[in-house]
């Protein structure tokens, strides 16, 4: 089972998507999700011009071997673009392994913990009347546990809330927020930490008053905060009993944590910009986190992040796996299979992918009563048609940035 050729497909059907597709001698082919968003050009060249002349003549059944080769050989490790390309090759490695062996990956994996993924979904509206009409349609959808993110007064745009331009973009059809803007500058969107910590407390207060306290409900705050404003944040919602809070303070410091720890019980969530274990191994050894929110197509593909979990499920750390639109169905059904197999399995997020993507990307997954499993085709369950994915060419598309009041440039 010899790699005998390697692809790199760009589509951009609803947003921009990268994907590996890797060949063997034999005939099997196996997809890997490659997407770093707004940045998505540079992973394509480290793949096409570092990568891909590497694979070809390896056994595709080596998948330990060839990360370890892909990891160590390059000298320069670590970052998000190169553990993004090497996500892609193990994960595609794993798609094949499956084929081979007539099996889904999660049985490859050690076989199903459990019959169903909990999900969680992302309400959001700029005031507390579009914010309840946003939780009640995912209810209505399925869903089980919400995430809740707010407009704050006196902001213009703010992160995590769906825009009616993206409603425009999705020919009217509800899409979940997509932080990237298509064009050829990113957007300048504000912040104000004060206004954000006055506000949020009482928006929780209300969606418990109006919602009751059963409803598990999630928030994230997006790296913004200093370790003792994450810290008066987390104290600040104890009474509303979030399932988790989110990315509290920039991810580079994990010795932050320890100080937003002393101060508060709310379950903190971190890691969608991780991409190794040793970005976790501070917070993981010292129990300073309870989720572990890495993406299988961010982290070194299947193989990496399973590691990161066993280590995680040793200090009784859940995971809680980056889930958004620009985690592609290749990346999603890795996530599935994953997070299936392991015994420390916590949250899914899942955002669902507009009608193009579902075209482009053919799933064998099913959705039901706000549960996901990957179903039992052998692989991955995710096959690319290259016709559909032909018609949406590269589309350049940036991430958002923040400034304070005063024009300085603040963590997006
Ligand atoms: O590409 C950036 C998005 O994936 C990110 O902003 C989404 O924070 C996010 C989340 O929790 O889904
Ligand atoms: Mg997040």
């Amino acid at each position: 089972m010899i790699i005998d050729s390697a692809e790199v497909i760009v589509t951009s059907p609803d947003r921009n998507f990268v994907t590996l597709k890797l060949t063997t001698d034999d005939g099997l082919t196996g997809l890997g999700d490659a997407t770093l968003n707004g940045r998505e050009l540079a992973v394509v060249a480290y793949l096409t011009e570092h990568v891909v002349p590497l694979l070809l003549g390896r056994d595709a059944h080596r998948i330990e071997d060839t990360w370890q080769f892909l990891y160590r050989s390059a000298y320069w490790r670590r970052g998000p673009v190169t553990m993004a390309a090497v996500a892609a090759v193990d994960t595609a490695l794993w798609d094949i392994k499956g084929k081979a062996a007539g099996m889904p990956v999660y049985q490859l994996l050690g076989g199903a913990s459990r019959t169903g993924l909990l999900t969680y979904g992302h309400a959001s509206g700029k005031d507390l009347p579009e914010l309840f009409d946003s939780i009640r349609a995912h209810q209505e959808q399925g869903y089980r546990a919400i995430r809740v993110q707010t407009g704050v007064p006196g902001l213009k745009s703010i992160y995590g809330i769906a825009s009616n331009a993206t409603y425009e973009a999705m020919d009217g059809v509800r899409y979940d927020h997509e932080p990237a803007q298509r064009g050829a500058r990113p957007a300048e969107e504000d912040w104000d930490t004060r206004s954000y910590l006055r506000h949020v407390p009482a928006v929780f207060e209300a969606v418990r008053a109006e919602f009751g306290p059963e409803l598990p409900l999630l928030h994230d705050a997006h790296h913004r905060l200093t370790p003792i404003q994450a810290a008066q944040l987390g104290k600040s919602l104890e009474p509303y009993d979030l399932f988790w809070l989110e990315d509290v303070t920039p991810a580079e410091n994990q010795e932050a944590l320890r100080l937003v720890r002393q101060h508060t019980t709310t379950p903190l969530a971190i890691g969608e910009i991780f991409n190794t274990v040793w970005d976790y191994q501070q917070i993981i050894r010292e129990q300073l986190i309870d989720y572990v929110r890495s993406a299988v197509t961010h982290t070194g593909g299947i193989s990496h992040l399973k590691k990161v979990l066993d280590y995680a499920a040793q200090y009784q750390i859940k995971s809680g796996m980056h889930g958004p639109t620009d985690i592609s169905p290749v990346g999603m059904a890795a996530a599935m299979h994953l997070g299936l197999s392991i015994h420390n399995f916590g949250i899914q997020e899942y955002m669902r992918h507009g009608a193009r993507t579902d075209e482009v990307f053919r799933q064998s997954f099913t959705w039901t009563d706000g549960y996901l499993h990957p179903g039992d085709a052998p692989g991955l369950g995710v096959e690319l048609d290259p016709d559909e994915a032909g018609k949406y060419p590269y589309v350049q598309a940036y991430l958002p940035f923040n400034r304070l009041h005063d024009g300085t440039v603040h963590d997006w």
